[in-house]
């Protein structure tokens, strides 16, 4: 018995197991959450939001912005990882040293110590911008965990399995929220349902999410 047992928090619910591999840990980011978003700002400044297109031509709600060796590229002959950006024609800005080490510090709690991001994907949804259900397979070490952090305006998101008609669970994500999934889980099925209007006291009428990986 210590002085801690009679405090009125469960700590289970600030860590949900989602399933094998994956887990919810709220709040997690708030601890350095203006410093990254004024990191994430200094990587739109040079790497600036876009609209990406589907390999099936379409245009894509929300809008996108990349950083680190491997940006992310989703274009009309598909989905690939480059070293250049394809707009600006320069490498892409490198993740910023505080995203980089709340990263690395996120896996480890989750249970990944070993994960070093080298790719990192900034979306940003406005009120009414929504994610098709995916997965995320296009990384060349499947082994190494994805690290998500939520900001400003919630979201609901859907966490399904390994086939997209499969059941999907719904968890809401709140500004400072993390999920960090690998595993058995690497390849679940996942979107998010379309944003709601509001406003939020440090980011303004908008939802970021920001996804770091490990892809060479
Ligand atoms: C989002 N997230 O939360 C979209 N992908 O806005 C993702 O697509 C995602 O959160 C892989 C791993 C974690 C994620
Ligand atoms: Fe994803």
């Amino acid at each position: 018995m210590d002085l801690f047992d009679d405090l009125p928090i469960a700590t289970e619910d600030l860590r949900t197991a989602m399933a094998p591999g994956a887990v919810l840990l709220r709040g997690w980011g708030r601890a350095d959450d203006v410093g990254i978003l004024a990191a994430v700002e200094a990587v739109i400044s040079q790497a600036p939001l876009r609209h990406m297109q589907t390999p099936g031509g379409h245009t894509m709600s929300i809008q996108t912005s990349r950083c680190g060796s491997m940006g992310w590229v989703s274009e009309p002959g598909g989905y690939r990882y480059a070293a250049i950006n394809p707009h600006t024609r320069q490498p892409w800005p490198a993740i910023p040293p505080n995203m980089v080490d709340f990263a690395v510090l996120a896996a480890a709690e989750a249970g990944y110590p070993d994960f070093v991001p080298d790719s990192c994907l900034i979306n940003q949804y406005l009120p009414g911008n929504k994610l098709g259900l995916h997965q995320d397979r296009d990384e060349r070490d499947l082994r190494a965990p994805v690290v998500s952090l939520s900001l400003g305006l919630p979201a609901t998101f859907l966490f399904g399995g390994l086939q997209r008609s499969g059941k999907t669970q719904r968890y809401r994500l709140a500004h400072g929220d993390v999920v960090v999934w690998g595993g058995p889980s690497r390849l679940a099925f996942h979107g998010v349902l379309p944003v709601a209007d509001g406003h939020h006291p440090l980011a303004g009428g908008r939802r970021i999410n920001i996804t770091f990986r490990k892809v060479g």
